[in-house]
């Protein structure tokens, strides 16, 4: 299908939104019940974080959310992605509800009704609750089973007024980062145990939306992070090198959920390192429910070449050899190519794929480093650019038959960027976290304008 669109227009009832994650914004760690999950458990371990810090305060948005609410109405935004952290809901990663946790997510969504603005939750942005992965994390099948039980008990506390729900952000992230590099939390560095994670997660989603779905739930999908993957030359080496990080990146997590099969190539690539016996009868047609929606996050493109194996933690699973070749366009402030057409490409190989579905970017956006200046001005013309070029990208791909439904801008706020701390902004509202005092950007006045013509 093929959508006639003048060359700036959006289809009518595009979704136009922000997203955060709970641990990036929330600060408040210990307030009302909340237990510990295994990023405040990692981000106060020495040495893992930038500086040290951690998301003890953050942008202080459990206590500031009425003023972010405000900030989104401003941006004229008619979706708000946010996760809720699960350590709130169900401090230990089960048995019974929280209340004052729920409270807050309550309150939030009630808020944003009364705005005009469509709550958009995911229901897992990586805080794992600690005592789950004390006792084995998501390598551990169990992890699966609790997070289902989570996801029903948080859906008969919002599904009055949540329609739209997104199991997990990013598992590629979860599984392979957490348990693999351990570049993020919990720091683990084991490749058969991310290969575990990766299922478990997948398996996660599909016993969640099995869940959901028992209690009616309305439109529901799974967010993943995904990258056109080209060799650097025509050597067949680097070839298989793109061939491999295609898979461990974009076709591990795509095919369980749409074709309900692992890539074949990819478990061979990883046989020496780990077995299929966590894989069982059942799993991937639970894997494989029909979703409503596939959410993508997209940043920028990786282009490969075959190399020497490397010693030590990769969160390349099998795949340390692989090396990462800077083409020198320009970059973001997290060292990323800036490739529109990328997006493009993402957005139109879905189609051409994996088939017709409805596809949403759950995030896109740039860390540059924005200064406030004596007049209270963001001058992020770079970010207004990036942000630009890749509406560009997106409105191209509908117009090429992508059934793409909304854009959620990463992020609303200036946060926690994990690893790095607070050292990257990819806001469109600054945030001094000396004093908490936010400050539209540019691209948000800018984006505040998209929002309200839907076109560019
Ligand atoms: C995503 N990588 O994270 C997350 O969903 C956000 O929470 C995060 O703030 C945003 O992108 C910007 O980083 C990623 O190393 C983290 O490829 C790391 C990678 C990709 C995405």
């Amino acid at each position: 299908m093929t959508h006639d669109l003048s060359t700036e227009r959006f289809p009518e009832g595009f979704a136009w939104g922000t997203a955060t994650a709970s641990y990036q914004i929330e600060g408040a760690v210990h307030e009302d019940g909340r237990l510990p999950s295994v990023w405040d458990t990692f981000a106060h371990t020495p040495g893992k974080v930038f500086r040290n810090q951690t998301g003890d305060v953050a942008a202080d948005h459990y206590h500031r959310w009425p003023e972010d609410v405000s900030l989104l109405a401003d941006l004229g935004v008619t979706h708000y992605r946010f996760s809720l952290a699960w350590p709130r809901i169900q401090p230990e990663g089960y048995g019974p509800v929280n209340g004052a946790g729920v409270d807050f997510y309550s309150r939030l969504v009630d808020s944003l009704l009364d705005h005009g603005i469509t709550p958009w939750v995911t229901l897992y942005h990586w805080d794992l609750p600690q005592p789950l992965e004390d006792a084995g994390g998501w390598p551990r099948r169990e992890t699966a089973e609790k997070f289902a039980e989570y996801a029903a008990l948080i859906h008969q506390r919002l599904g009055d007024r949540v329609r739209d729900w997104t199991t997990l952000n990013e598992p590629w992230c979860a599984a392979f980062l957490g348990y693999a590099s351990g570049h993020h939390a919990p720091g683990r560095t084991d490749g058969a145990a991310a290969m575990r994670a990766a299922h478990h997660l997948m398996l996660g989603h599909g016993l969640a939306v099995e869940a959901l779905r028992d209690q009616g739930a309305a439109n529901l999908g799974l967010t993943v992070n995904l990258y056109p993957v080209d060799a650097a030359t025509d050597r067949d080496a680097d070839r298989d090198a793109a061939r491999r990080i295609d898979g461990l990146m974009n076709r591990l997590f795509l095919d369980p959920v749409l074709r309900g099969t692992y890539p074949a190539d990819v478990l061979k690539d990883v046989a020496e390192i780990t077995g299929t016996e966590h894989v069982r009868d059942g799993d991937l047609a639970t894997i494989s429910a029909p979703l409503d929606f596939l959410g993508v996050n997209y940043y920028s493109r990786h282009v490969v070449r075959a190399g020497a194996p490397q010693p030590g933690p990769s969160h390349w699973v099998g795949s340390s050899d692989v090396e990462f070749v800077k083409r020198g366009v320009p970059e973001t402030e997290m060292g990323w190519e800036i490739d529109p057409d990328g997006l493009y490409e993402t957005l139109t190989r879905l189609a051409r794929e994996y088939g017709p579905l409805p596809l949403y970017v759950t995030e896109n956006g740039a860390a540059f480093p924005d200064e406030v200046t004596r007049e209270g001005r963001v001058h992020d013309e770079n970010r207004r650019r990036y942000l630009e070029e890749h509406f560009r990208a997106a409105h191209r791909a509908i117009a090429d038959g992508a059934d793409l439904r909304g854009y959620f801008v990463w992020t609303l706020l200036d946060n926690f960027e994990w690893a790095h701390g607070y050292s990257k902004r990819f806001g469109l509202v600054h945030v001094d976290f000396e004093t908490q005092v936010r400050t539209l950007k540019d691209s948000g006045r800018w984006f505040s304008e998209i929002t309200r013509a839907n076109a560019l």
